[in-house]
């Protein structure tokens, strides 16, 4: 393995780079860095050579040109292994640069700024580092390239153990970190740039969509098990969503747990009360609201116990003894909250198996990433992507409008509000009964919406409970009367949808005779 004699540095994140210089120091590496860098380090008494003083050509144009030099880029790109290369950099007197450290321009930090102008966005664009980058990690076999503090102890650490060193497998690592690195920066140019039209104003569907997500870990295997999968997170992502998680204790992820306990996580933190989610093939099987964990557990459960079995279980409070005493008496698969109690996790330490999920609630803000949202949903299709703002819709009693004759209670409005609010996570068509701050019965992902209440009816019987006076919801206006006379029958005495349907004075009717409480949120809430 050569050994490293000259590295350039020239960082705008100077977070560790005393240190990190310092150790090249000791190890009689030369340092060569751009204006900032190198008055950083001479304040600090680490010898470096100005790049200017090395190229003998000023850094010029605001520093716009500092490093776009051959005797830089020849020293980093030359090939070590071939004789054309070597007489050439000879000839030219251009000695070989074995190390490049460069982090760039705050681009995506500048442009995170609210108050941030294209000019202060343009002047952030890196152009010469990217390009030493670039140089570096297409030379990886005899140039190190690193461009994040946190690979300075390892780097620094290998070179020490080795005086002076790098192995090819970690300048390897080091290209493909630094090819992420530049892909991602250049992502964001482009993501911002193309975020304007024209005229200035904002275009938040641009003509490319760049995806930049980072891998979290790797899954035994996708939705079923002849499919490979690994699970991936946002490079920035929300507070508070699951990607943010950890986990505790319990087996290791699987694709389909991921995918529920998103949902039941998504669905959870949506109340704002203490509220219980069972989710069973990403569909709710019991959501309530309780005067604890306990409580609304319990009360989730009776829902549906037979498909709460091997559940994913998710609460927006922290998980006491109580209520893990309650939880651990059935299979469950994933669980998941902002904290637990010690004696909560004692309990579920004598369950290895269970997947114990901690994920810190959002703590709010003006923007929907901020309150731990997406602000936009994308759906994968054969060769295209559907992108379309979140289903960040919210109700409260002020938009609801009153069709029926039969006027609600006030806890009627609030149950159909509670209603809403389920159906909104549940596949359409959602038909959703509740009663006291839970389900009681939830028909969903069928193709016609008569069917989803019949099994929503069917559901509440077999779990022995009453749909007597019970409140319902659907996700979208019911297009005939077939749908009200079924509910009705099942013993509901409140509906919640939209409206809005060719037929809607005719579904009004129906819950007139049926003396009915209808209410419409002029809102649909399709999941597909
Ligand atoms: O303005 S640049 O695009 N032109 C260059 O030639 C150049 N060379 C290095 N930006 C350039 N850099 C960047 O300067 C590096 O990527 C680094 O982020 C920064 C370090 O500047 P200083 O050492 O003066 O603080």
């Amino acid at each position: 393995m050569a050994t490293t004699k000259r590295a350039l540095i020239s960082v705008s994140d100077k977070t560790g780079i005393i240190d990190f210089a310092k150790g090249l120091q000791a190890l009689g590496i030369e340092i060569l860095s751009t204006g900032g860098t190198a008055k950083l380090f001479r304040d600090n008494d680490i010898p470096v050579v100005e790049v200017s003083d090395y190229t003998g050509f000023p850094e010029m144009l605001d520093g716009r040109v500092k490093t776009l030099h051959p005797k830089v880029h020849g020293g980093i790109l030359g090939r070590r292994d071939l004789p054309e290369h070597v007489s050439a950099m000879q000839a030219q007197d251009i000695p070989n640069i074995d190390m490049v450290v460069v982090n760039l321009y705050p681009f995506e930090a500048t442009v995170a700024n609210p108050n941030c102008t294209l000019e202060d966005a343009i002047e952030n664009i890196d152009i010469g580092g990217p390009a030493m980058v670039r140089s570096a990690a297409k030379n990886w076999k005899d140039v190190a390239v690193v461009t994040d503090a946190s690979q300075y102890a390892d780097v620094l650490r290998e070179l020490q153990s080795t005086g002076g060193a790098t192995s090819q497998a970690t300048k390897f690592a080091l290209s493909v970190a630094a090819f992420n690195r530049i892909s991602n920066y250049d992502g964001a140019i482009s993501d911002y740039l193309s975020s304007f039209n024209a005229d200035g104003s904002r275009n938040p569907y641009p003509a490319q969509v760049n995806s930049r997500f980072v891998k979290l870990q790797d899954l035994r295997y996708g939705e079923n098990p002849h499919q490979s999968a690994a699970f991936y997170r946002d490079t920035n992502p929300a507070p508070g969503s699951l990607v943010t998680a950890v986990q505790l204790q319990g087996k290791e992820l699987s694709y389909n747990n991921i995918a529920d306990a998103d949902a039941a996580w998504e669905a959870v933190k949506s109340f704002d009360s203490t509220a219980c989610v069972i989710v069973k093939h990403a569909n709710p099987c019991g959501v309530a609201l309780g005067k604890d964990a306990l409580e609304a557990y319990s009360k989730a459960f009776q829902t549906d116990p037979t498909s709460a079995f091997g559940g994913i279980i998710a609460f927006n409070t922290t998980l006491d003894k109580a209520a893990a005493e309650a939880v651990s008496k059935q299979f469950v698969e994933v669980l998941i909250a902002p904290d637990y109690t010690a004696e909560a996790l004692a309990i579920f330490s004598a369950k290895a198996n269970v997947r114990v999920l901690k994920i810190a609630l959002p703590e709010g803000g003006n923007t929907a990433w901020e309150q731990g949202r997406n602000s936009h949903d994308t759906k994968r299709i054969g060769s295209g992507l559907l992108i379309q703002t979140a289903d960040n819709h919210e109700i409260s009693v002020n938009d609801l409008k009153i069709v029926s004759k039969k006027q609600p209670t006030p806890e009627q409005l609030q149950d159909m509000l509670f209603a809403w609010r389920v159906a909104k996570y549940v596949k359409s068509n959602a038909i959703v009964f509740c009663g006291n701050s839970m389900t009681l019965g939830v028909g969903a992902g069928q193709m016609s919406r008569v069917d989803s209440t019949k099994i929503a009816a069917i559901k509440a019987q077999n779990a022995g409970l009453t749909l007597k006076n019970s409140v319902v919801a659907s996700d979208a206006f019911f297009p005939f009367r077939d749908g009200i006379d079924v509910l009705a029958e099942a013993g509901a005495a409140c509906v919640i949808h939209p409206g809005g349907s060719m037929r809607d004075e005719e579904v009004i009717a129906a819950a007139d005779e049926h003396g009915l409480v209808m209410v419409v949120t002029g809102i649909r809430h399709f999941r597909h």
